[in-house]
């Protein structure tokens, strides 16, 4: 039987209320996420942590505005408003969220360049993120994926654990999406197509 790990992503202020990119009742997760967390050996918690100007920053492309889509060497990117920038108020974990002390903190959108939905691969689906190597070292066949938000991160991430081979359940009362024109039904919908367990 191999282990399970428990992937925590994205419960950041800028996406609660208040924040610079708030997802409808997104704090509603964190009880939620602090009871898995308590019954979980392993927990790896994500960050989105982006440098000042990164590239999917509406305000690094004159012009343009948020919620819009632009061609990018990386592919098609949606643009989003600051967000998350790193060593930012923002970008700090939600305070009520009850961190074990041995869990692994994996950042992402590091780079200002390319962006990362994935904790698997930034979206050039090349660049580790570093939950490979975690699960990896953990021995891990299997992740229970919650967190913020289910249309982006947590959509990736799952559709990135099953292009591994790894066993991938998303808690569905520990997600919550951005949801704009439908996009957590379709995020549903491409999870159960490859083999994600909604729980
Ligand atoms: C996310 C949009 C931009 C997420 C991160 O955590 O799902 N969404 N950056
Ligand atoms: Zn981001």
């Amino acid at each position: 039987m191999s282990n399970a790990v428990l992937v925590v992503v994205d419960i950041q202020k800028d996406f609660c209320a208040g924040g610079r990119l708030a997802i409808p009742d997104a704090e509603a997760v964190i009880p939620v996420v602090n009871s898995l967390m308590r019954t979980f050996q392993k927990v790896v918690l994500t960050q989105d942590w982006h440098p000042p100007g990164h590239v999917s920053f509406a305000s690094s492309h004159p012009g343009r505005h948020a919620f819009e889509r632009i061609s990018l060497p990386s592919g098609d990117q949606v643009l989003w408003p600051d967000h998350c920038v790193a060593g930012s108020l923002g970008a700090a974990f939600h305070q009520a969220l009850v961190i074990p002390a041995n869990a692994v903190v994996i950042r992402k959108g590091i780079h200002p360049d390319l962006d990362a939905y994935s904790a698997f691969y930034e979206v050039d689906r090349t660049t580790p993120v570093g939950l490979e190597a975690v699960l990896r070292a953990c021995d891990a066949g299997e992740i229970l994926l919650a967190g913020l938000a289910t249309d982006y991160c947590v959509l990736q991430t799952a559709l990135d654990g099953r292009s591994l081979g790894y066993e991938v359940t998303v808690i569905d009362a520990g997600c919550r999406g951005i949801d704009q024109g439908g996009t957590v039904a379709v995020a549903w919908e491409a999870m159960a197509n490859a083999g994600v367990r909604r729980g």
